[in-house]
């Protein structure tokens, strides 16, 4: 194969690391000759973020000594977060998992002895037999996005649980009302290119806090601001995003479908209107004019919790820029889909465009994620074909609480006999966690998980197996913040006896007796086979990324990806954008009167970091924001220990007095590990398990509490 190699990137010398390799057998993964010489290494963050970067490893004597931005990758730009900045801090730490181990304490307890791999894998192959024999169902795969690339998250892992015919997971828990409201609007998760949002005009920053979650996006804010642009924020808290925006729209949680209702009020009244753009590419306006004629300013403004003055502002500058011919862009993020109307929130917020024309310029439009532009090749990589006709139910993993403890029954099917849990902390991250951690402490459920750390799921595991970090295996990865395919290359061996899941999968896939050769191809070829026939693989090794080809203004001419290729105001599966109240709002006297979000903190990523030392220090303690007002009428001094709590749980943490929260909610800082805070529980303690109007969600931001100091 010819790489290029050795390449050179300003003072950087990057060498062809793939030779370093010798491929002995297809089951085993890349052996290193040991090298003093110092050497570069392409990788790619493998985090859940938008930003997607590609890094260099920095690799001395046979060790990771730094990891820094790719300064040839355009959307890196040579800058890493301070989170995976500290990424060797992450693959060295003292706790990290380095061989397999089987529980010896109580289920929780987080007790364990170690084992040899033989004797780990053995076991779990014959007790997965024995449970498939009754019923192969009762086994249930439970994974996120531990790691976002496509071999380790499901390359290997999909293959297996098709073969065995074991439950089938709704990989729900962030993004899936946005993403079916997206579906049903625009036809796909596709949008604006993130670099063009420089150009924009005006840019609305709609539930994102760009500056934690979307480092990257925030330049181009940042110089579009130099340029003269303005820039509004929507959220009900005050970010460091917003402190830094022109304006700052804090409404209620919830609340953004009546605000987006209301603009398009103002833009008809005004007419701010395109009405050529909305003739030719766009789907059932007069249902959704008349729609938003109930919707008067002063009718949103009541139930955002917000001066009418600012919507209408809003709607304003935004009408009056568009009909000017300017670019005007809107970055939606999904922490506005959180709740229990989220799915409609993004519909009529992703509807905006269109009836100003803004699709008519490349800075303009929106961007919700752009990671439905990716040509993955799903058939060969996860192989459905292997479930030879196997019709298996499918479980949705925002209530894995309830649904570890149900019976079998005709509706539920089998109960769940073993979990295996990888790339993912569903004790920490999935609502309604007393519930999640009775289910997970049932005796007779078989768990296994593979994790870097002893994270709280960790602590319920029956074996707990070892896993690779990027650092030390391959992968491939598309974005949902920009449209790269990012390529990286193991760096260093795997640390201890770890291996990737992938191999994991592997080795449990020949116990198993599966022979099909997909189950030996290596994780060079599942990264070569995630883009087969549309990504250049020597492009992707040798400079570690390759941008799509894609329109710099996809809808300029219209032509969405909807099955009438139009912009769809009124759905044929959804009808028209609505309010959806949330579930949970306060009651006059109701025993729980704020409003709780919890929204990532910026030192973590999930609940994935809390555990590096350096980033928990910058982070200090799990924290409740309350307004000056809220806390005087609860006698809460800042820094007191107060307790969160509802019918579903209660949650021990700091409260920061602060303008961050606004009057009526509560900011629940996420996500952190239970038995790093304060008596053992989360944010997740209050949550809930109900779901999204669309896409079968989690509504973490639909969650009512009251709070009380701590005895
Ligand atoms: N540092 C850091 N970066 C991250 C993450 C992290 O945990 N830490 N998480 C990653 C993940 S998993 C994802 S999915 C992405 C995107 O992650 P998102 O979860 O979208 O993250 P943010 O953009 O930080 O936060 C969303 C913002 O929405 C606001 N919000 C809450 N409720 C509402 C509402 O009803 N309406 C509106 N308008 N706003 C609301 C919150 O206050 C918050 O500021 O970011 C990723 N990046
Ligand atoms: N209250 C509240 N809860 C939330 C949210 C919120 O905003 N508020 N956000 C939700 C969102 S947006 C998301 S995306 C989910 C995130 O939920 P998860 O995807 O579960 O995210 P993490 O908590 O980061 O846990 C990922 C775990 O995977 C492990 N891991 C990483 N790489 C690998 C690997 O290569 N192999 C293996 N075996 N393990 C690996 C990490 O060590 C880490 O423990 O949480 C959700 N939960
Ligand atoms: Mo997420």
């Amino acid at each position: 194969m010819t790489t290029g190699f050795p390449l050179k990137i300003n003072e950087l010398v990057l060498e062809p690391t793939c030779k370093t390799y010798d491929y002995t057998c297809a089951m085993s993964t890349a052996v290193f000759h040991p090298s003093s010489t110092p050497r570069s290494v392409i990788g790619a963050c493998p985090h859940d973020c938008p930003d997607t970067c590609s890094f260099i490893t920095e690799v001395q004597e046979g060790r990771a000594a730094r990891v820094r931005g790719n300064p040839a990758h355009a959307h890196t730009a040579g800058a890493l977060c301070a989170k995976v900045s500290k990424y060797t801090e992450r693959t060295y730490h003292p706790e990290r998992l380095t061989f397999p181990m089987k529980r010896v304490g109580a289920k929780g307890e987080g007790k364990f002895e170690r084992v040899s791999w033989d004797e780990a894998l053995n076991d779990i192959a014959a007790r997965f037999q024995a449970i498939a024999a009754r019923d192969p169902q009762a086994i249930v795969p439970y994974s996120y996005a531990g790691t976002m690339g496509l071999a380790q998250a499901e390359g290997m892992a999909a293959r297996f649980f098709h073969k065995l015919g074991a439950s089938l997971l709704d990989r729900t828990i962030c993004s899936s009302a946005g993403t079916e409201g997206l579906m049903h609007t625009l036809g796909g998760k596709v949008g604006m290119k993130v670099e063009f949002f420089a150009e924009s005009r005006l840019i609305i920053i709609w539930g994102s806090n760009s500056i934690t979650s979307n480092l990257h996006f925030w330049r181009h804010v940042q110089e579009a601001k130099r340029l003269g642009a303005r820039v509004w924020c929507i959220d009900p808290r005050r970010t460091e995003t917003a402190e830094k925006c022109h304006e700052h729209i804090q409404l209620l949680p919830g609340t953004d479908a009546a605000l987006a209702l209301a603009i398009m009020q103002e833009l008809i009244v005004h007419y701010w209107l395109d009405h050529d753009y909305i003739a030719q590419h766009t789907l059932g306006w007069d249902k959704l004019r008349e729609r938003a004629l109930l919707w008067n300013p002063e009718r949103a403004a009541q139930v955002c919790g917000v001066p009418a003055a600012q919507i209408i502002q809003l709607a304003k500058e935004y009408g009056q820029a568009a009909k000017r011919g300017e670019p005007v862009a809107i970055r939606l993020n999904y922490g506005m889909q959180r709740v229990r109307g989220g799915g409609n929130a993004v519909r009529a917020v992703a509807s905006l465009p269109a009836l100003v024309g803004a699709w008519r310029h490349r800075a303009g439009g929106a961007l919700l994620s752009s990671s439905g532009q990716f040509p993955v090749q799903r058939q060969a990589l996860f192989r459905p074909d292997l479930l030879e006709g196997k019709t298996p139910r499918t479980l949705n993993m925002i209530t894995i609480g309830d649904d570890l403890l149900r019976d079998s029954s005709a509706e539920f099917g089998a109960k769940i006999e073993a979990l295996i849990v990888y790339n993912s902390n569903p004790v920490a991250v999935a609502p309604d966690s007393s519930k999640v951690v009775q289910g997970f402490a049932r005796e007779d459920l078989f768990t296994v998980v593979l994790e870097h750390f002893q994270t709280d799921t960790a602590d319920y595991a029956d074996y707990l197996l070892p896993a690779t970090t990027q650092l030390e295996h391959w992968d491939v990865h598309l974005s949902y913040g920009h449209t790269d395919v990012l390529l990286n290359q193991p760096a260093i061996q795997p640390v201890g006896e770890a291996k990737p899941n992938t191999e994991i999968f592997r080795q449990l896939a020949r116990r198993m007796g599966y022979t099909e050769p997909c189950f030996a191809e290596d994780d060079e070829t599942l990264c070569r086979t995630a883009f087969e026939g549309q990504v250049d693989f020597d492009a992707l090794l040798k400079d570690g990324f390759a941008t799509l080809h894609i329109p710099d203004a996809p809808f300029a001419q219209g032509g969405f990806p909807t099955a009438s290729g139009q912009c769809e105001f009124d759905s044929p599966v959804h009808g028209l954008p609505d309010h959806v109240p949330n579930y949970e709002l306060p009651e006059a006297g109701g025993e729980y009167p704020l409003a709780m979000i919890s929204p990532p903190a910026r030192n973590f990523l999930n609940s994935t970091f809390v555990n590096v030392k350096s980033l928990r220090d910058m982070e200090g303690e799990p924290l409740l924001e309350i307004s000056a007002q809220d806390a005087a009428a609860r006698g809460i001094h800042d820094g007191a220990v107060v307790k969160v709590f509802n019918d579903r749980g209660t949650y021990h943490c700091k409260a920061h007095i602060t303008t961050r929260a606004r009057e009526g909610v509560v900011n629940g800082l996420g996500i952190w590990w239970r038995k790093l805070g304060l008596r053992g529980t989360n944010v997740n303690e209050v949550t809930s398990q109900r779901l999204t109007d669309m896409g079968r969600g989690p509504v973490f931001y639909d969650c009512q509490v009251q709070v009380q100091l701590a005895s």
